[in-house]
């Protein structure tokens, strides 16, 4: 059923960050902020090892975040391979108001972050990521491919009353990346797509099979020629499945919303929830797969 406004976020944690997202909602009325609270919400949740300074680090032991944000007018921002900022999602939408660019990377998005006045936080791991990560170093067996249990990054979409779209998407990234690696979630396209004429997607999982396909794209364009969310949604997984190798290995989900306030969620494998968040709650809901 057709709801505005609506909010959904991708796991577990997305419960709590829409419930944060809906009291920035009703605070300011604005999506972009609601989006970006919301995703704030799980950025400080120390249980979350996909999210934040406290997510599993690369192979190097050195956590780096990634994360994007968009309006539905097309402004957006994103930053990759930041270190010590609590905040990536902030300083992606610092990216989209205050600078002529989209994306900043690494050393200039640190910089960046500092002239902007946001602290740098001390280069830790977190207790439960350093107890994974010297488990991890035992063996030092890099599998690039995602633990279909146990993924964390958080993906949000939400549609306002008055049919205005936002998304916003955050992680620390894949646990044991190579130093440098960067994912789906801080490409606009790929982790986030957002289009007030159409509607918005996002992703979480395996990022390299989600840039392969332009996944949230992909999906935001297949509503335009006319597919529901669910459809795009599984048509994006089925897209990804024919491009990819090793894909009993490898999870990956898709959300959409459409400008009418529809829905959709698809995942390659078992085990994916998202919470959606209307003015009649706010439920955890498991999502449909291809396998
Ligand atoms: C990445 N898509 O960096 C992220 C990881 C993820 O749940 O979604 N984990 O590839």
């Amino acid at each position: 059923q057709r709801e505005k406004p609506l909010l959904l976020s991708t796991w577990n944690h997305g419960v709590p960050a829409n419930a944060a997202a809906w009291v920035k909602l009703n605070e300011t009325g604005s999506i972009l902020d609601a989006v970006e609270a919301g995703v704030r919400d799980t950025e400080l949740d120390m249980e979350n090892l996909s999210v934040g300074l406290q997510g599993l680090p690369d192979r190097e032991g050195i956590t780096t975040l990634d994360a994007s944000i968009m309006r539905g007018d097309g402004a957006c921002g994103s930053v990759a391979f930041v270190r010590q900022i609590k905040h990536p999602i902030t300083l992606a939408r610092a990216v989209m108001e205050k600078t002529p660019h989209v994306m900043l990377v690494g050393e200039g998005a640190r910089q960046f972050a500092i002239a902007q006045g946001f602290t740098l936080e001390e280069e830790k791991l977190s207790p439960k990521a350093r107890i994974e990560y010297d488990k991890w170093k035992v063996t030092s067996q890099y599998k690039p491919i995602i633990n279909i249990e146990n993924h964390d990054t958080i993906g949000m979409i939400g549609l306002a009353a008055d049919g205005k779209l936002a998304g916003s998407c955050t992680t620390s990234g894949l646990a044991y990346k190579m130093h440098g690696r960067v994912g789906d979630s801080p490409i606009i396209g790929a982790g986030l797509y957002v289009d007030d004429e159409v509607g918005a997607a996002t992703a979480t999982g395996l990022g390299e099979t989600i840039i392969r396909i332009c996944g949230s794209f992909l999906i935001v364009e297949l509503m335009r020629q006319g597919r529901s969310p669910q459809e795009a949604c599984e048509e994006a997984v089925r897209r990804l499945v024919r491009k990819s190798k090793n894909i009993q290995d490898i999870q990956a989900g898709f959300l959409a919303i459409n400008k009418d306030g529809d829905t959709g969620a698809y995942a390659v494998h078992p085990g994916f929830n998202f919470a959606k968040a209307t003015a009649a709650g706010n439920v955890l809901l498991d999502s449909k797969s291809h396998f």
